[in-house]
């Protein structure tokens, strides 16, 4: 009989998912639903019940690790491995990226290379439901419960327009969807439809997912043919003054090389860049030039370490197609 009870709690314990129950606070939402978005209450309280607890998101959430130096981050992310991935992921989708490219003027090395980052071309299995994680956190998270009612909220206002139900929406633990990891919200702002099966679909679909991390990207500033990122040399003190003051490029490459930082490409004097050092080691850096382009991809997602992983796999991809192609690969 004891055997039997552990073995119901420890059952309980691990599988994480009941269902939530439907308390005032979720009638009240279902209510606002309809009210506010014309979705049907009726229909959000039938989603809100298919929503099951999971405990994942809350436990995560609280232990999200402080950010590492650059030194940890970058042999997980620039690896032969990641970029060989990139290149198959490019070979199979090389015309829609190409298309991606030219519709949205966002390289399509870029826009591979954030898949990458994000879920590993889609290979990483996403083990959440966003209904589940996001109603989790609106309703049992205070710290960010209004951040993440308002994403409850998108999904549920996308899921009636889309005709789709909520529980398809595979997910992070966060609730961040599909190969390129969008929260619900910005489905709703920069999705597309890429393969034209009248559905945004991010989870199932890699061509509406390369659109969409392209027109992302394009809104908030990316241009074609523009410098990224480029690495530097310092010489004397003055440069420690320019390091590290935000991510927005707001100094000219004139300034800083004034103040010691030498770039190891020839950049316009005029162009603005913003600088940081990164730590490898405790004694070990690098120093870096970030242009616009670089600022755009920090905004899919605000670090400095993401944004210069994306950008180096990119180059790394680059360079794997370049080479087919120049060896005879029907590749461009
Ligand atoms: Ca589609």
């Amino acid at each position: 009989m004891k055997t039997f009870i552990f073995v119901i709690i420890v059952t309980f314990l691990y599988s994480g998912a009941f269902a939530l129950e439907l308390t005032d606070d979720l009638r009240a939402f279902a209510s606002n639903m309809e009210t506010c978005y014309g979705v049907p209450k009726d229909k959000v309280e039938a989603w809100l019940q298919d929503a099951s607890f999971d405990d994942t998101a809350i436990r995560r959430m609280d232990s999200q690790t402080e950010s590492k130096k650059w030194g940890f981050y970058k042999p997980l992310f620039v690896t032969d491995k990641k970029a060989l991935g990139g290149f198959e992921f490019y070979l199979d989708y090389e015309e829609t990226l190409k298309k991606a490219e030219e519709q949205y003027g966002v390289s399509r090395y870029v826009i591979t290379a954030i898949l990458g980052v994000e879920t590993d071309y889609g290979r990483y299995k996403l083990k959440h439901r966003a209904l589940d994680t996001l109603a989790t956190l609106a309703f049992n998270y205070p710290r960010r419960a209004a951040f993440f009612s308002r994403e409850l909220t998108s999904l549920f206002i996308l899921s009636d327009e889309e005709n789709s139900d909520p529980s398809g929406y595979m997910s992070s633990y966060a609730g961040a969807v599909g190969l390129p990891q969008f929260m619900p919200s910005n489905i709703k702002r920069y999705g597309v439809d890429f393969d034209g099966d009248g559905k945004i679909d991010l989870v199932d679909s890699p061509e509406d997912a390369i659109a969409s991390v392209a027109r992302y990207l394009r809104a908030h500033g990316y241009k074609m043919n523009r410098p990224t990122a480029v690495d530097a040399g310092v010489e004397g003190k003055e440069w420690k003054k320019y390091a590290g003051r935000g991510m927005r490029p707001k100094f000219t490459v004139k300034e800083l090389s004034e103040a010691g930082v030498m770039p190891s490409l020839n950049v316009r004097q005029n162009r603005k860049a913003s600088f940081y050092e990164l730590k490898l080691s405790d004694n070990e850096s690098e120093y870096w030039l970030f242009f616009d382009n670089f600022y755009a991809i920090t905004r899919y997602n605000p670090s400095i370490r993401y944004a210069l992983a994306v950008t180096l796999l990119s180059f790394e991809i680059r360079s794997l197609v370049q080479d087919a192609a120049s060896c005879g690969f029907d590749v461009q």
